[in-house]
């Protein structure tokens, strides 16, 4: 990894593996490239995101824009987005009809999906993003999936653990992923010395567990595959081990929650917190509100679990779950 890279620089590779349209790809992709330690070292990198770059121009700028585009037709909504993927007929969809209220059709034979469908699954007072998928097999991997795989918050990995094939069709899926720049990991990262290698935090969803024989087909996986991913035993079908996942994949997400409130009003709004990434800062949801209220903050009251109540913050104040603040322009 090369060394010295600058707070900017990681931010932006954060914001670019996140990234929902070819022109903010572009932008991060700048910022990163103006941060980068310019020395030997980093010749290749260097090299390497000015490729990206001008491939990320010539996206902008053609025909394609606004129209589909791997990854991004499905705008980002709710607190994350988390991707449920994997072989033919282990229950994705079934899984996304038992934690949304989305409706994919669910069939008993293969190839049922053909594209991406989004559907929010609400947890406690906050939305999750969740997107069932096409299958991947050795000969399909379908590029919308790839691309938005690469800027999700989290992948479930669905296993069919009801049915002896499951195994093969689901380690067939993961070998047609290692041979593209979008793999599966226990945590999000991008590849230091091959920026377009990028790496999605991911769970195994064991599903159909109502049926006989999951124990003997874990272990076989286990024996085959070596996956060091968290483990979740589901029927997405019987709504077995589902609150669990869902917990799983909440606290994954790493976000907090911040109650706002007007200076004229007694009570925050409870009923739609905004969420920001932990470690996130007053200014953020500032931005979040509207551009103006970032721009002319002045500074917020705040009552919460780490402050005195209603002391008075800057922009730079570091938030923490369930804040509420009142923000003063
Ligand atoms: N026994 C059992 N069957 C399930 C469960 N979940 C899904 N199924 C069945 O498995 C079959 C496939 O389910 P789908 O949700 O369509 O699977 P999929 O992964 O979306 O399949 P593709 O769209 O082809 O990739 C259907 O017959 C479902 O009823 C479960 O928890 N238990
Ligand atoms: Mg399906």
């Amino acid at each position: 990894m090369p060394a010295n890279l600058t707070p900017q620089y990681l931010k932006a590779e954060e914001a670019y593996r996140r990234s929902s349209s070819p022109e903010e790809e572009l932008e991060c992709l700048q910022v990163m490239l103006r941060e980068l330690p310019k020395h030997k070292g980093t010749d290749k990198l260097q090299a390497e995101l000015k490729q990206k770059i001008s491939k990320a121009r010539k996206e902008t700028a053609g025909p394609a824009k606004g129209g589909k585009r791997g990854g991004h037709r499905i705008p980002r909504q709710g607190a994350g987005r988390v991707m449920l993927i994997g072989g033919p007929n282990a229950g994705k969809s079934q899984l996304l009809r038992s934690l949304t209220r989305a409706t994919p059709e669910v069939a008993p034979y293969p190839f049922t999906t053909r594209e991406p469908l989004p559907g929010m699954m609400p947890y406690e007072d906050v939305m999750v993003q969740l997107i069932d998928t096409p299958p991947i097999t050795a000969h399909l991997l379908d590029p919308e999936t790839q691309g938005l795989v690469r800027g999700a918050d989290l992948v479930l990995l669905v296993m069919d653990a009801g049915n002896d094939d499951g195994v093969e069709i689901l380690q067939e899926a993961l070998e047609r992923l290692a041979q593209t720049k979008t793999r599966l990991a226990r945590e999000s990262y991008l590849d230091e010395d091959d920026v377009g290698l990028s790496y999605t935090r991911t769970f195994l969803v064991a599903n159909k567990i109502d049926l006989p024989g999951v124990d003997e087909r874990l272990a076989l996986l286990h024996e085959f595959c070596d996956l060091d991913f968290p483990e979740f035993r589901v029927s997405a079908e019987h709504g077995t081990g589902l609150e669990p996942l869902k917990q799983a994949i909440f606290a994954a997400l790493d976000v907090v929650r911040v109650y706002t409130k007007l200076p004229t009003s007694k009570e925050p709004d409870y009923d739609r917190p905004f969420t920001i990434r932990r470690g996130g800062t007053l200014l953020e949801i500032a931005e979040l509100i509207h551009k103006d209220v970032a721009r002319n903050l002045k500074n917020a009251r705040v009552w919460g679990s780490q402050v005195h109540d209603g002391t008075v913050v800057k922009g730079d104040y570091v938030l923490h779950d369930k804040d509420v603040v009142e923000l003063h322009v």
